[in-house]
């Protein structure tokens, strides 16, 4: 599974833009990985935009995984799912998304990591490690912790959560393998931010 440095996160509370505009200014600045996030539509309007954001992403050879629901992931033929803690379980999601497709999952403590690892998470999304307005995520876990969770878990860490292109070089330099990003990349000139954290992250890749 090859999962690039930068997953972009819609969110239509940070721009009014339609889920597949905001989609395409990012899949045109060249970002490789989109996850739907919609907490505000229906499950028939997700499984509608998914299909659509399924077919731009194919498009532009990029990985498309659906937030909260597996067999929306399943039904559009997602590459994957992205579960948070009080989203179904691991075990059973698995058995929806079969072995091949890609199962994330939102962890905030080394516990939960841990767990996530040994259940058969493809990747843990990690955070939130700064401050962010996008979610009510609790207290921001901050870049040490970050760095202690790739210490002790060998699946590939996304961190997420406030992160900007003034930040991404120290997520980074903790040895996270990619970030994921909201408002940093919604708020302005979509495809110019997604662009600065392209460059940004493949010179650290370079490195
Ligand atoms: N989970 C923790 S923070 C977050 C999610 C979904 C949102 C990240 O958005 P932003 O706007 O990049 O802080
Ligand atoms: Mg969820």
């Amino acid at each position: 599974m090859y999962l690039s440095g930068l997953c972009f996160i819609t969110d239509r509370r940070a721009c009014r833009l339609s889920y597949k505009d905001m989609t395409l200014r990012a899949l045109k600045a060249g970002v490789k990985w989109i996850q739907l996030r919609d907490k505000e539509s229906s499950r028939r309007e997700i499984f509608e935009e998914a299909l659509r954001l399924r077919e731009i992403t194919g498009n532009h050879n990029a990985v498309l995984v659906v937030n909260d629901h597996p067999d929306i992931a399943l039904a559009v033929r997602a590459d994957g799912v992205h579960l948070g803690q009080d989203d179904l379980p691991l075990r059973e999601a698995r058995k929806i998304m079969g072995k091949n497709r890609i199962i994330g999952i939102s962890t905030h403590t080394l516990e939960q990591a841990k767990d996530a690892e040994s259940g058969g998470a493809d990747y843990i999304g990690f955070g939130p490690v700064f401050l962010t307005k996008t979610k009510e995520a609790g207290s921001p876990v901050g870049i040490e912790m970050l760095a202690g969770i790739k210490r002790l878990v060998n699946i590939p860490v996304v961190a997420i959560g406030g992160i900007s292109p003034e930040k991404v070089t120290a997520v980074l330099k903790t040895g996270a393998d990619a970030v994921a990003v909201a408002s940093a990349i919604l708020c302005g000139d979509i495809e110019e931010n997604a662009e600065r954290f392209l460059s940004i992250i493949n010179s650290h890749e370079g490195d």
